[in-house]
């Protein structure tokens, strides 16, 4: 039998190249992988435990929450909030920041987390998942909400679980892509995906359709040429795929390459896009810049973009290299030529 490489050990292996490394870290990632596997856990005893269905509330962004959004948000915080190592956390599902109890020092990272990602997916047993981002604070000092507003190319971590057919990490620390599988048995995140890298070229785009009559034209040009297939401009036909689950449709990309795009959206000039910088767009652009993609709004790296509200929401683009930076030039031109 070859050898297996658990995630601990996998941290522990890459922490003793950092010479500042206290083991820290390593202890926060121990923390934050205990919830999600906790969370695995009551995601899949789905109905046999009750957590199903729509908890009648409604989250800080107006949708309405399900059971599993409220339960698994307080699954993060009580495995975050007691060990010294986090000074405070962002959770989608909360208005303002969440402050570390004063019984409990305040550590030197910051935890910004989506605690379950597609949570409308949950009840017709879809894939679901945790995103994560980690970003450097200020130890023993209670962060305000400007403390959580940096750049997302700050961040020193970012990664997600996928609650599929198996459980899933997917992690980046800035040094490349790995991903990790839950070996049930032995309640172990294993080393199942070496250095993760999106092939460059690839005919799969994503995108919900029901929005197309208020797209920019840079995206619908795009979107037309891919669907013209072998008889449009692009010589070739394209295939479609839309999960509605950001985690599974970035885990598709990671492995076999395509474009995803929730675009600028005519509707609302307030709600430029759909979904969140701080819990969706940054975590993934990490993960996906790291596997050689490409991220965007269209007209910005996403991971240089300052952010003015936690909640904030942007356009967000991402994929193969070619595809992607094609949808970039079509903005370009699009602008350019003063419309
Ligand atoms: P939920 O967590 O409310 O299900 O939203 C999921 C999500 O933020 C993201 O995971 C999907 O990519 C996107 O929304 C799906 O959006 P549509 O509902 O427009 O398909």
């Amino acid at each position: 039998m070859s050898e297996q490489v658990t995630l601990t050990q996998f941290i522990i292996e890459q922490q003793r190249g950092l010479p500042d490394a206290s083991g820290t870290f390593t202890l926060l990632l121990n923390n934050l992988v205990t919830a999600c596997k906790q969370i695995s856990h009551r995601v899949n005893r789905g109905a046999l435990i009750g957590v199903l269905g729509s908890a009648e509330t409604e989250n800080v962004q107006g949708e309405v929450q399900k059971k599993l959004d409220i339960i698994t948000h307080e699954i993060m915080v009580k495995a975050l909030d007691w060990s010294g190592h986090v000074g405070g956390m962002a959770s989608e599902e909360i208005d303002d920041p969440i402050q570390i109890p004063k019984q409990y020092p305040k550590g030197k990272y910051l935890v910004l987390f989506d605690p379950l990602d597609g949570s409308s997916n949950i009840d017709i047993n879809l894939t679901v998942g945790t995103i994560f981002s980690i970003l450097r604070g200020r130890e023993g000092v209670a962060p305000e909400t400007e403390d959580f507003l940096r750049k997302g190319n700050e961040q020193v971590c970012a990664g997600f679980v996928l609650y599929g057919p198996s459980t899933m990490l997917v992690l980046t620390t800035g040094n490349g892509v790995n991903g990790f599988t839950l070996d049930q048995d032995i309640g172990e995140f294993i080393l199942t995906h070496c250095n993760m890298k999106i092939p460059e070229d690839n005919t799969e785009f994503a995108i919900n359709m029901s929005n197309q009559r208020f797209w920019e034209a840079p995206v619908k040009q795009y979107i037309d040429e891919c669907v013209a297939g072998e008889d449009g401009p692009r010589g070739k036909n394209f295939n479609m795929r839309w999960v509605a689950s950001l985690v599974a449709d970035v885990y598709r990309i990671l492995n076999r390459g395509g474009v995803f795009l929730y675009p600028y959206d005519l509707r609302d000039p307030s709600r430029p896009g759909k979904l969140r910088l701080m819990y969706e767009a940054n975590p993934m652009a990490f993960i996906i810049e790291q596997a050689g993609g490409v991220c965007t709004t269209g007209r910005e790296s996403i991971l240089d973009i300052k952010p003015k509200n936690i909640h904030q929401r942007v356009p967000f683009i991402f994929g193969s290299k070619n595809e992607v930076e094609r949808v970039i030039s079509y903005h370009r031109q699009h602008d350019s030529a003063g419309n």
